[in-house]
């Protein structure tokens, strides 16, 4: 069975979500980070940067969310039907961790980015329900999510981007999500 590798609050409940939303069977391996369990060397040799989340599938161990939510959606989300759709869904999940994170976490940029991050998306949930359009994707995991940790860990204030709340709303109330982030608020 597989197995997700995590710590108490940490970013594998990315993981575990779309795990849950894929309804892929896993094992779920808590590490006690405040004994230091995630450096020791068992856990070292699935990552030897020593952080989670991390998968072993089989054989075959992977570490960084984004990195696992592509391969979970390949491999059994079936979620690349052409180039087009994986560049996209690549750049979503890249976005999510390498832009809108950063910039909204990291409290130098916050005041700059946020705005200029939010105001899109905001314009974008005006359209279309999800990242992708019509259908809720492992895209809606990364950048959901990561909108979900904002509110929740920054505690902002993101009443000026209406559309922006109205689709963390919808995502919420997704069972997948309250059995895995939305079970941690
Ligand atoms: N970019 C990585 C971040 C991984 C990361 O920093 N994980 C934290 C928990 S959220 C961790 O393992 N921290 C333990 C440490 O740095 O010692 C990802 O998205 O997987």
């Amino acid at each position: 069975m597989l197995k997700l590798y995590e710590g108490a609050r940490s970013r594998a409940s990315i993981v575990q979500w779309y795990l849950e939303e894929l309804e892929i069977p896993y094992e779920f391996v808590l590490l006690d980070m405040s004994v230091q369990e995630h450096l020791q060397p068992e856990f070292r040799a699935i990552n030897p940067f020593g952080k989670v989340p991390a998968i072993v599938d089989g054989n075959f161990s992977l570490w960084e969310s984004g990195a696992i939510l592509l391969y979970l959606a390949e491999k059994y989300g079936k979620a690349f039907d052409s180039p087009e759709t994986q560049g996209t869904i690549m750049q979503w999940i890249l976005f999510a961790n390498a832009t809108l994170g950063p910039g909204v976490f990291v409290e130098i940029s916050r005041e700059k980015e946020t705005p200029r991050l939010m105001q899109p998306l905001n314009e974008m949930f005006e359209r279309q329900p999800f990242v992708l359009g019509d259908r809720f994707s492992v895209a809606d995991v990364a950048v959901g999510s990561m909108l979900c940790y904002i509110a929740l860990l920054l505690k902002l204030d993101l009443s000026a981007y209406p559309q922006v709340v109205g689709y963390m709303k919808r995502i919420s109330e997704r069972p997948a999500f309250a059995k895995t982030i939305g079970s941690r608020q």
